[in-house]
């Protein structure tokens, strides 16, 4: 999971991973290939980490030490040759990014991709096929590109306050199953959770609030680096939001210069959303768009800030536009895209920006003309994505407004259906976990998993490859390795579970 666009299983025996096992790379290749000799040594045993042996390009490494020893070759290879060299079941690697093809054969495997993301969706592909406990990988050949580029999981930091180790396992979690895109929440009416060195006040007075008292904290500087590092070792880009011109309570809580009447506003802890508005006449506001604008902007090493612009019913349509141009020419002149929910397709932010719808409840023409004049979709429609929606009557986490979602219902979709949309303005597909009633971990992966791999599934594989049966069947398997992992996730009825 999620199912690669072509697999064939080969009739012939296994190959068997063991500690003699060699990590073959070429230069490339090579950090990507010792992840690989970690990850797939712990496999075999507890903190191994397989020999790994560098080589200078194709044809260099044979014959060299640990001949007729296990060998897994990990390759990056140009456009030209990697659709030469790759092995490929009859179909060619497409040129998409994240392209990879691998081949299981007795005593080899061989896995080969354009660029360091294909090495690392191959990667995910060979720890799920490690058959346990034997170690055993199905001889198989496998070519896999994703059918949209944008994968991704919107995470609230905002409401409840979750922190460095939860994320880093909430990546490790998007990288298995091939997400991309991690979307952070960060503020919002009950909290502000990253800090801002421009802006200290922000987290010093707003990071300690959340709803229901908790639990809250916020981001350091450092945190956040090493977190956009964490993620991009993975393969995952993190997208920061910085939510305006509506959902701002923290900021007029921890910046009283943003009220028209200069007294910081109380904090918030509820979970009605509409209420707050930054005031588009105060001077004041400026200096906070650019200050905070600029420090995320740079903090950020990835193209993309998202602006929010949700749910900002105390703003009228003018100051709605006056604020949220003021915000998008702030990020464009430093050098980033905008990405914003459906609300912002009000304004025509163009080619390169991305809108991400998430409700029925409103009119999609402003979406569905955004699109048409360049701007892109990323599909979260509540119903199918918002994974803090209730499972059924019976969960005891989570919200109801769109509806129940069991796992079927966050498969069994077509994300270039939801809108009548031109196809290749559909950037893809992001599941969002909001945290109003998720206090822990546990909480967190319960709503999140296995709903997460339905959504990562939808996002990978061709329509017509995917079927509710076949994941249904394969889902288990992924969810032995959320057992092996610690992780507390919600055995749906939906589903027979080994
Ligand atoms: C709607 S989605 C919201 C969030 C809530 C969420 C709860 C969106 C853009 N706004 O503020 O947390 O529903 O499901």
């Amino acid at each position: 999971v999620p199912l690669p666009e072509h697999v064939e299983v080969l009739d012939l025996p296994p190959f068997t991973l063991t500690a003699e096992t060699v990590v073959e790379v070429d230069r490339a290749g090579d950090e990507v290939g010792r992840r690989l000799a970690s990850r797939l040594g712990a496999l075999v045993g507890a903190g191994l980490a397989l020999e790994v042996e560098v080589s200078d390009g194709p044809g260099a490494g044979v014959g060299s030490a640990g001949e007729g020893r296990p060998r897994i070759r990990v390759r990056v290879e140009d456009q030209g040759r990697a659709g030469e060299t790759a092995p490929t079941c009859g179909a060619a690697l497409r040129p998409v990014p994240g392209a990879y093809a691998l081949r299981v054969v007795p005593g080899e495997v061989d896995l080969v991709a354009r660029e360091r993301t294909g090495l690392l969706h191959g990667l995910a592909t060979l720890a799920q096929l490690v058959q346990h406990p034997l170690s055993r990988i199905a001889a198989c050949q496998v070519v896999d590109a994703p059918r949209y580029p944008w994968r991704g999981l919107s995470l609230d930091l905002a409401r409840r306050f979750h922190g460095p180790a939860t994320v880093r396992t909430v990546i490790d979690v998007m990288a298995s199953l091939k997400l991309g895109v991690l979307h952070l929440h960060l503020t919002d009416d009950q909290g502000w959770r990253l800090e801002i060195p421009s802006r200290p006040e922000l987290t010093a007075r707003s990071g300690g609030t959340a709803v229901d008292g908790g639990p809250a904290g916020f981001l350091t500087v450092e945190e956040y680096a090493g977190l956009v590092a964490y993620a991009a070792e993975r393969g995952v880009v993190v997208v920061p939001e910085i939510d305006l011109p509506g959902h701002v309570n923290a900021a007029l809580h921890a910046c009283p210069e943003l009220n028209p009447s200069g007294q910081a506003a109380p904090p918030y802890t509820g979970i009605e959303v509409g209420f707050s508005r930054l005031d588009a006449t105060l001077p004041a506001t400026d200096a906070f768009l650019v200050d905070v604008l600029d420090d995320v902007a740079a903090m950020t090493p990835g193209p993309w800030v998202h602006l929010g612009g949700d749910e900002a019913l105390a703003s009228d349509p003018e100051e709605y536009r006056v604020l949220v141009t003021r915000a998008a020419e702030i990020l464009r002149a430093a050098g980033k895209e905008v990405v914003g929910w459906q609300e912002l397709a009000r304004l025509s932010l163009g080619p390169g920006s991305a809108v991400q719808y998430w409700t029925s409840e409103q009119d999609p023409g402003p979406v569905v003309a955004a699109a048409l004049a360049g701007a892109d979709v990323v599909m979260s429609p509540a119903s199918r994505t918002y994974l803090d929606l209730k499972y059924d009557a019976t969960t005891a986490l989570g919200l109801e407004w769109a509806g129940h979602v069991e796992v079927r219902d966050s498969y069994d979709w077509d994300p270039d259906l939801v809108l009548p949309l031109p196809a290749e303005r559909v950037r893809g597909v992001e599941a969002a976990l909001w945290s109003e009633t998720l206090r822990t971990p546990g909480d967190l992966f319960h709503m999140l998993l296995p709903r997460l791999a339905a959504v990562a599934e939808v996002a990978w594989t061709p329509q017509h490859r995917r079927d509710w049966a076949g994941f249904a069947a394969r889902v288990p398997t992924v969810a032995a390795a959320w057992d092996r992992a610690g992780l507390a996730w919600y055995r749906s009825p939906q589903i027979t579970w080994h």
